[in-house]
């Protein structure tokens, strides 16, 4: 073992990186064979720079999640004087921390009015376990045991622990290691662009609500505990669902006592441009999961917002809810949250995304759907997502499917921007304080992209 030392230069940070590290959704070798990974050192504002000083905007804001942007000294200086105060306590056996207590109630004061209460946990798969147990512990304590299955989507992110993968419908993910909780049930996602057919939007949004309400009469609504879904899918492709889908959505799950669980681990915070995305979308949810943007990604911290209805089961239960995590309102995390949601709110990010940066946004991103390989573009607050397609009526892909993504995102890479290819669709998602100035690079950029990947399949 080598000692710990202040200085590794970059040669040395490549060879620990290639003989030490496994990464998260990697295919080790190809990494390897393609020289390594990039080395990102420092970031400022809506910039990473690399360990050779390469200034690269951040067109995913990390992974969906960096609100404020890099770089605030503020938030470095709060978690030093928490760290000093208090570095760790935990929240089990009748202690808690001013941290954890206070944050608890200002997200309650962000969430709708029969919302009270908040459960912390580290990430967004943590989090979507906690929802699992809620829902199903909820409906034991109200004698409805039968009450187990969640339903979801085929395309949908929950996570990557067991249960989060479970819930989430990745196919890649199913296909590794036996995805075997059982009472999970997958649905059609409503994702037009993709299955809509000659359908109206409006028309396809209720057929594919019909698909919940359909699996919730096969299978009884005795056994459903809850459904989950993303207020728009993000690893998914960015798939904003049609303005019918949402409301119908809200109408089934009422009308057969079915849990509604929104999961906001992108979408909150800003993103949609609200503070969260079931505002923007018209969603009635019974829990909310959150992450990412409540702390900006400066410290791991996620949470689950549990309403009214579900909060007094619990109480009245009169039993402990036999879960947690030690990391469970962890009070530097929660001391740095604090201080995010207050720079949201000082610095008015979500009423400039209204204002100003969120209709700039939807309308340079439109001007891209006159490219010849662009299928459908579409925004939401600061989210945007590029198909492309090889033919804009017919709505198909390239093939071999992925490959046009593929392409395209390294001719990001190498012009020192970062979008996310989702499959065939290049999506976006940059820190909530991205200037009008970095929105044009980002679209000029992609559509010099465009351009090239066009060039490089031997169509323009
Ligand atoms: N729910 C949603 C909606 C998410 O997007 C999670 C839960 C899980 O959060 P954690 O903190 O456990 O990762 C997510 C995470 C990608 C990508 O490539 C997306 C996520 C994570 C990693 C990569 O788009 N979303």
């Amino acid at each position: 073992m080598t000692e710990i030392r202040k200085n590794y230069d970059k040669a040395e940070i490549k060879r620990f990186d290639s003989e030490n590290h496994m990464h998260p959704f990697t295919d080790s070798k190809a990494l390897d064979d393609e020289g390594g990974a990039r080395i990102i050192v420092r970031a400022e504002g809506c910039n990473l720079f690399d360990i050779d000083g390469e200034k690269i905007l951040d067109g995913m804001a990390g992974l969906w999640c960096v609100n404020i942007g890099y770089g605030r000294k503020e938030l470095a200086d709060v978690a030093s004087e928490q760290m000093q105060e208090l570095a760790y306590y935990n929240t089990f056996f009748k202690t808690t921390t001013p941290p954890a207590a206070i944050l608890a109630e200002k997200i309650a004061g962000l969430l709708p009015d029969n919302f009270n209460h908040v459960f912390f946990s580290g990430s967004g798969s943590e989090a979507n376990d906690t929802n699992l147990r809620l829902a199903r512990t909820f409906w034991q304590i109200e004698g409805k045991p039968t009450k187990k299955i969640i339903i979801s989507r085929e395309n949908a992110y929950h996570g990557s622990t067991v249960a989060g993968a479970s819930l989430g419908g990745m196919s890649g993910m199913h296909k590794q290691a036996g995805l075997e909780i059982s009472g999970i049930e997958h649905v059609a996602q409503p994702y037009w662009f993709k299955d809509g057919g000659d359908m109206d939007k409006d028309v396809f949004g209720l057929k594919a609500a019909k698909a919940v309400e359909d699996k919730i009469l096969e299978l009884g609504a005795d056994n459903v505990a809850a459904f989950i879904g993303e207020p728009m899918q993000g690893a998914g492709g960015v798939i904003i669902p049609p303005k019918t889908y949402w409301a119908e959505i809200n109408r089934i799950c009422k009308k057969y006592d079915i849990l509604l669980i929104c999961d906001e681990v992108i979408c909150g915070f800003g993103r949609t441009g609200n503070w969260f995305g079931y505002q923007t979308l018209g969603i009635e949810p019974d829990l909310i999961t959150m992450a990412k943007g409540l702390s900006s990604g400066y410290l791991p911290i996620s949470g689950v917002g549990v309403c009214d209805r579900i909060h007094k089961a619990f109480y009245e239960s009169g039993e402990d809810f036999n879960h947690g995590y030690t990391y469970s309102g962890h009070p530097v995390a929660a001391a740095v949250a604090l201080r995010n949601i207050e720079i949201i709110e000082r610095e008015d990010l979500i009423g400039n995304i209204q204002r100003e940066t969120g209709p700039y946004w939807a309308k340079r991103f439109a001007e891209l759907a006159d490219h010849p390989i662009v299928g459908e573009v579409r925004t939401l607050g600061l989210l945007a997502a590029v198909e492309i397609s090889n033919d804009k009526e017919k709505r198909t892909r390239f093939e071999p499917e992925g490959k046009a993504g593929t392409i395209c995102r390294d001719h990001y890479f190498a012009r020192n921007v970062i979008m996310r290819a989702c499959g065939d669709i290049m999506v976006s998602s940059p820190p909530l304080i991205i200037t009008k100035a970095e929105i044009d690079q980002l679209v000029d950029t992609t559509r010099e992209c465009l351009d090239a990947t066009a060039k490089d399949l031997g169509v323009m």
